[in-house]
């Protein structure tokens, strides 16, 4: 079940905070989400069950909606995984993804819909959004006037660094910039509409794009809770910064604690893990409109393999 020291037989190419990739040969990589959380960028000692699965589940939904946009992902089934990797099969189904290894743009493309974070710590500042005049007197999570794009880079803290556009094509090539901040928009688009249809407004995200064959392609996880801000409608309050979808509940725990959000993290209760695992498979739900135990099921996950083992 515990996936924190996953190790498998494979070369480790890029590990995150919650996620890591592999190299299964020249042009293919195994991609894992971990049920690993972080809050206010420290990673929890425990993990919530079936996170990992979540997230992996609904960038497959919006894969499957992004139709034409070119993707990385080649497969999630069992039965591609190479023969090193299958004695983990139980812990890996679900939150693998088989994906065709390009060359990455050093480049983040954050799209946002709404007032919140760094954009509004700008926008305080100077009445801007990456550079971009907006009208006065917009209060923190307004909604924009239009959704903007606001690349960034990782800087050598890791922590991210806004960039303008014009140098996001510096660094990539203008035409690869444009090519694939335009899919971000279309994305982005697709995404905020569907999901408030649903209840959840997607305040901002962040994709990550690569190069094959000369194609600008779209990588990484994509839209989940991890890469963006997901807010419950019902609670988007302008003037205030609203709740997360997925990790409010442990915020609002770790808030009421005399924690000075440095490592080591507390330990988190068993409420607390729960509350925030029904968290993240409300939104996998609300997402996709399609049980999570049905994916379960599809991907043929660890407890499920064993309870149908177990009924045979
Ligand atoms: C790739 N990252 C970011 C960092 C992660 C992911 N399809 C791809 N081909 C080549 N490289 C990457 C991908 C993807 N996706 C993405 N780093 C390399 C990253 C840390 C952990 F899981």
């Amino acid at each position: 079940m515990s996936v924190a020291a996953l190790e498998l037989p494979l070369r480790k190419i890029a590990s995150g905070k919650v996620r890591e990739i592999f190299e299964i040969d020249d042009e293919r990589l195994l991609f894992v989400a971990s049920d690993r959380i972080s809050a206010y960028d420290v990673v929890m000692n425990e993990q919530i069950p079936d996170k990992g699965r979540v997230l992996t589940g609904m960038t497959e939904h919006w894969l499957k909606l992004a139709g034409e946009i070119p993707n990385h992902l080649l497969s999630m089934s069992l039965s591609d995984l190479p023969d090193e990797v299958r004695p983990s099969w139980e812990e890996l189904a679900g939150r693998f993804m088989i994906v065709r290894r390009l060359n990455m743009m050093p480049v983040e493309f954050v799209v946002r819909g709404y007032l919140v974070g760094s954009g509004w710590a700008e926008y305080k500042r100077n009445g801007t959004i990456a550079g971009l005049k907006l009208p006065e007197r917009l209060r923190e999570a307004d909604k924009l006037p239009a959704p903007v794009f606001t690349p960034a880079t990782k800087a050598v803290t890791g922590h991210d660094e806004n960039i303008s556009e014009e140098t996001a094509g510096e660094i990539v090539g203008e035409a690869r910039m444009r090519a694939a901040r335009d899919y971000a928009f279309a994305l982005y688009e697709m995404a905020a509409t569907y999901a408030e249809q649903r209840g959840i407004i997607v305040a901002d995200t962040k994709f990550e794009f690569g190069m094959w064959d000369g194609e600008v392609v779209l990588a990484d996880e994509v839209l989940t809770p991890d890469s963006s801000r997901f807010w419950p409608a019902g609670e988007w309050r302008p003037g205030t910064n609203p709740p997360s979808f997925d990790k409010q509940y442990l915020r609002d725990w770790l808030s009421g604690l005399d924690w000075n959000k440095e490592p080591p993290p507390p330990t988190l209760p068993a409420d607390v893990i729960e509350g925030t695992r029904r968290r993240y498979l409300e939104a996998y739900e609300r997402i996709t409109g399609s049980s999570f135990h049905e994916y379960l099921k599809r991907q043929g996950g660890a407890t499920f393999a064993q309870n149908e083992t177990s009924q045979s």
